[in-house]
C-alpha cells in the first residue's frame, strides 16, 4: 500500500488526501509535524531532500513529492483529470496560478498564524500578503462567476489544488463575505461524493 508523510491539516497535503479519498485510493497516513521539524531530519531528508510534506511513497521504495504532481498521478484515469488536450492545459493552468498566486500569500498567512501563531511577529509580512491574496481570490470570483468549475463542466485537480488553503482562508485573514460565486463553489467541492473535511 503506498505511504503519505502529512499533515491533514496543511493544504498542501489535505490536497492529497482529499484526491485519494474522492478516487478512492487505499493508503497508509503518516502525520509528520512541520513546527516540529520532522521534515528536516537526516532520515525524512533520504526520503525528500527538500525536506517538505505532502511525500508519497509508492511500494517499491521510491518516492513522490509537490502536492500537485501527485494529484495528477492519482487522478490519471479518473474524472478529476479530462480526457481533452486543451483541457488539461487549462487545469495545469489553475494549478500554476495556485502556486505562484495564491498558495505564497493565502497559505503562508494562514502558516504565519494558526501554525506559528505569529499574528504580531509577521505582522509586516501579512500586510503585504494581503492584496495579493485578495487579487488571487478575485480571479478565482472571476472564473466561478461564469463557470461552476475552474475547467469545463467537471471538478478536476484544478478544483481541489485551489479549494485546500481557499477554504480555510480565513485563517489566514482573508474574508470570503465578498466571493460569493466562490463561497457556492466551496459548498458543491464539500457535496463531492467521497468528500472528507480537514479536521480542526
Ligand atoms: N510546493 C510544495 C510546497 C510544500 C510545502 O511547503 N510544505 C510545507 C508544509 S505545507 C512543509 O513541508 N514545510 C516544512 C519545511 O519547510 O520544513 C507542494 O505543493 O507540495
Amino acid at each position: 500500500m503506498i505511504k503519505v508523510y502529512g499533515d491533514i491539516i496543511s493544504g498542501n497535503c489535505f490536497k492529497v488526501k482529499l484526491i485519494l479519498e474522492l478516487t478512492g485510493t487505499p493508503h497508509e497516513w503518516i502525520h509528520t509535524d512541520v513546527v516540529k521539524g520532522d521534515t528536516r531530519t537526516e532520515e525524512f531528508l533520504k526520503k525528500n531532500v527538500n525536506g517538505r510534506i505532502p511525500l508519497v511513497e509508492f511500494e517499491d521504495g521510491t518516492f513522490l513529492p509537490e502536492s500537485n504532481a501527485i494529484l495528477y498521478y492519482f487522478s490519471l484515469g479518473s474524472d478529476y483529470w479530462p480526457q481533452s488536450k486543451r483541457q488539461q492545459a487549462e487545469v495545469l493552468q489553475w494549478m500554476f496560478f495556485e502556486q505562484y498566486s495564491h498558495e505564497p500569500f493565502i497559505a503562508t498567512s494562514r502558516f504565519w498564524i494558526k501554525f506559528l501563531d505569529g499574528k504580531e511577529q509577521f505582522s509586516e509580512k501579512l500586510a503585504e500578503a494581503q492584496p495579493k491574496g485578495y487579487a488571487a481570490l478575485d480571479v478565482m470570483e472571476s472564473q466561478l462567476k461564469i463557470a461552476d468549475w475552474f475547467v469545463g463542466d467537471h471538478p478536476t485537480i484544478a478544483d481541489i489544488a485551489l479549494f485546500a488553503y481557499t477554504h480555510k482562508a480565513h485563517e489566514g485573514g482573508f474574508e470570503l463575505d465578498n466571493y460569493p460565486a466562490i463561497r457556492r463553489w466551496i459548498t458543491r467541492v464539500e457535496a463531492l461524493a467521497g468528500f472528507v473535511a480537514m479536521p480542526d
